[in-house]
């Protein structure tokens, strides 16, 4: 490739102009990562309420403050929906999401979309880079063959690699800085540029051999956390029956220093990524005669879990005397996971969907999530309140966000069914916990 050394010194000394597609909760922080490094950056997104926001330094991701926004757009950040803009940027990182079909099959339309627009404006020397989550052979296969589409060639007139986010929605502890970034790239000129690129963000950045090793990486890092909360939920399930405290298990397992990693049941599990990306590689594998049961059967029993949580809570109030129909149900908690705003997915709603099919008068609240649709009703979270906990028969924890006080929340409530196990160590005979 003979321009490399020209788009590697842009790199180098920051000339060079970043374009990031898809302005979500991956697009967005690295946008401002790289405008904070130094590069001028251009974002692209097909919704242009999203771009107006970005350069008016209005955040509408909850990792990111406005404050942070306003520090680099319209300066060093700006937005735009007009897709033409393409050929501008040296670089172009697709942040798209990387959804599931009605018929839970990958559902590539986003990629395919980018790299459409890409191909229309791709310019000689330019470096474009997948990083949405995906199944192994994707940006050789779907993105490459779509981007060559435009005459070029990659590998020889353009750039082309793989290098999957890693964001942990709501994690303060690790961002884009102190996360190593995995890199494949088609062949080494695209590696090492993209090793650099990176390089000026993440404090450790690893090249792998090829963009399918990189694109296996990450899809094998949600599916290990998919099929281990799977085997905690089953584990939760058999404690129950054999009268062991699962969460006392786990505790007590969490002190072997070594060969052991602690994941905890729930109601389920939602986002994104966790519940999505394993049916990626259970459908590429398809094409191999290769049929991943870990897959398969950690996808059952995670679906099923609101099923048998519901069961649990019928379970509760029928030992109280108190039928499911009918009784009053305050749920806490309905986003996928702590102290996000978020209910893509989210088991915690879906097993409040299931408790109001079969009669119960549902009440929740999430300071997260203004109100929800159950059935053909907007509910509106109401206020965690003494009289809300009381009058409830049951309160259920779905989602244990860090405002709670669990402490409280027992004393106020007549029954509460902890999903989370968050009311570990309170004791008291209103208290019936998952796993136990
Ligand atoms: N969950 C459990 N038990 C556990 C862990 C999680 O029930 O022990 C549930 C959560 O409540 C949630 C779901 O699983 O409903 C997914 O939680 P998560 O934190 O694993 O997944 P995400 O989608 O919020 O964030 C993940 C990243 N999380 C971590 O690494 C901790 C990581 O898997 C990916 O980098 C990221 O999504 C992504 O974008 O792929």
């Amino acid at each position: 490739m003979k321009n490399k050394p020209e788009l590697a010194q842009k790199l180098a000394d920051k000339t060079a102009v970043i374009g990031i597609i898809g302005l979500g909760y991956v697009g967005l922080p690295l946008a401002i990562a790289f405008a904070k490094s130094g590069y001028k950056v251009l974002g692209f997104d097909t919704q242009s309420k999203k771009a107006n926001l970005v350069n008016k330094g209005q955040s509408y991701i909850d990792d990111i403050s406005s404050k942070e926004l306003v520090a680099v757009s319209p300066k060093r950040l700006q937005a735009t929906a007009d897709m033409e803009r393409l050929n501008e940027p040296d670089v172009i990182c697709i942040c798209v999401p990387t959804p599931l079909s009605k018929s839970r099959e990958p559902d590539l339309s986003h990629v395919i979309h980018a790299s459409k627009d890409i191909a229309k404006c791709l310019q000689k020397g330019q470096l474009v880079i997948l990083e949405s989550t995906t199944y192994p052979g994707t940006t050789k296969e779907v993105v490459l063959p779509a981007l060559e589409k435009s005459g070029l060639k990659a590998g020889r007139d353009f750039y082309l690699a793989y290098s999957p986010e890693r964001v942990d929605p709501g994690n303060k502890k690790y961002g884009i800085k102190n996360t190593p970034k995995v890199v494949g790239g088609i062949e080494k000129a695209s590696t090492e540029l993209a090793v650099l690129l990176y390089s000026q963000v993440a404090d450790t950045v690893i090249p792998v051999s090829s963009m399918a090793v990189a694109e296996m990486t990450k899809i094998f890092e949600n599916t290990f956390r998919h099929v281990n909360i799977a085997l905690v939920n089953e584990i939760a399930q058999l404690c129950e029956k054999m009268g062991i405290s699962v969460w006392e298990v786990i505790d007590t397992a969490s002190t072997k220093p070594f060969g052991y990693m602690p994941f905890y049941p729930g109601p389920g599990v939602g986002g994104h990524c966790i519940p999505l990306d394993p049916s990626y590689l259970a459908s590429k594998a398809k094409e191999y005669d290769f049929s991943t049961r870990f897959i398969e059967l950690a996808g059952e029993i995670n679906t099923r879990m609101p099923h048998y949580v519901t069961s649990r809570i019928m379970e509760a109030l029928d030992s109280r005397g108190k039928a499911l129909k009918g009784a009053k149900v305050l749920v806490l908690g309905v986003a996928y996971k702590k102290d996000v705003a978020d209910t893509r997915e989210s088991p915690a709603l879906k097993l409040t969907q299931l408790l109001d099919a079969k009669g119960a008068i549902i009440k929740y609240n999430d300071p997260y999530i203004p109100s929800i649709t159950l059935g053909k009703n907007v509910l509106k979270s109401v206020e965690l309140n003494e009289e809300n906990m009381s009058r409830a028969d049951c309160t259920v924890i779905g989602t244990a966000h860090t405002s709670y006080n669990i402490n409280k929340i027992v004393k106020a409530s007549k029954l509460v069914f902890d999903c989370r196990g968050v009311t570990r160590g309170i004791s008291g005979n209103n208290i019936v916990r998952l796993g136990e």
